[in-house]
């Protein structure tokens, strides 16, 4: 089997800080976690940004600078910029950030879910920012919205900035909606699909649920047309990597999703689930791949053709 891509989602927008001290929310922090994650084997860095006083989510490019141009300085590894957003902004908004960085990757959200965070609220009473609870909160009448008028504005940056989209399916019906971008010739083959699962509001954790998300993408695209990595969210991100190796598929961890090491015990950094995907890639006899070797799997443009 093919080498294993294991991408490292550093920080995310839906881990609150108060739910790990091991959350890097600054520029340099967020930096530094993404170095070390590419160290321990990581050839991808999923790369969101935090206000660095509070460590909400931000968009703003000042943000994503120091942290995308120090990654690049220290490491090889391909920088996938998020297009996630915070739930305030418009897609313009969300997506700025690909043609002012043109980087290698980004993600490209498949579908419109009410994309619920609440069930954090009850493992704490105090909260280190005020925004957090309220973020949660709010997260039970928020609808994460991509619509196909979205769809179109990301198909035409990433087109037009020559950036890989890292596909974001979270349901099966955004198999569909993707199949309907293939078909209006959008989107290009080869693609890169990454199975986002165990969000509430999207498809669930469990072995069948992979397998019959890979088995609609080959029936809608042909295996030979993409590649697919799977990253769970919580603990069982480890249980879907160890059969996503299996499998043929690549793979994703990172405090982003997942803040457990094992369960109940807190990873106290991105390096340290690198490391385990790692070992287990290594027990399925899957080498993880450099980051050369990832361009070269998934057809990137390459580190010096972006801008940062
Ligand atoms: N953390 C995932 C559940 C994005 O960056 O565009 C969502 C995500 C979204 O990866
Ligand atoms: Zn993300």
């Amino acid at each position: 089997m093919e080498k294993v891509i294991i991408t490292a989602a550093i920080t995310g927008a839906a881990t609150v800080p108060t739910l790990t001290p091991y959350l890097p929310h600054t520029p340099k922090e967020i930096a530094e976690s993404a170095i070390e994650a590419a160290k321990a084997g990581a050839a991808i860095v999923h790369i969101h940004a935090r206000h660095p006083d509070h460590g909400a989510p931000s968009a703003a490019p000042e943000h994503f600078r120091p942290i995308v141009t120090e990654i690049k300085a220290k490491t090889d590894a391909v920088i996938c910029i998020t297009t996630g957003g915070s739930p305030t902004m418009t897609v313009q908004e969300r997506a700025a950030n690909v043609p002012e960085f043109k980087p290698e990757m980004c993600s490209f959200n498949l579908g419109s879910m009410n994309f619920g965070l609440h069930p954090a609220l009850k493992r704490h009473s105090h909260w280190r920012y005020p925004w957090e609870p309220q973020y949660l909160e709010m997260s039970k009448d928020f609808v994460f919205k991509n619509t196909f008028l979205d769809f179109e504005h990301l198909c035409r940056v990433t087109r037009e900035n020559n950036v890989k989209p890292e596909l974001e399916v979270y349901d099966v019906g955004h198999l569909y909606n993707l199949a309907f971008l293939v078909q209006e010739k959008r989107v290009d083959f080869p693609m890169h699909l990454q199975f986002v699962m165990g969000v509430l509001g999207g498809i669930g954790t469990m072995p069948e649920d992979l397998t019959f998300l890979k088995h609609k993408a080959d029936l809608l695209f042909g295996p030979k047309n993409f590649t697919w990595s799977v990253v769970g969210v919580g603990i069982a991100q480890f249980n879907l990597a160890v059969i996503s190796l299996q499998m043929g598929g690549h793979v994703r961890v990172g405090l982003e999703d997942n803040i457990y090491i094992k369960k109940g015990v807190l990873a106290k950094s991105n390096a340290e689930l690198v490391e385990r995907a790692v070992r287990l890639a290594t027990e399925f006899d899957r080498e993880p791949a450099t980051p050369e070797e990832a361009r070269r799997i998934l057809g990137l443009k390459g580190k010096d053709k972006v801008n940062f």
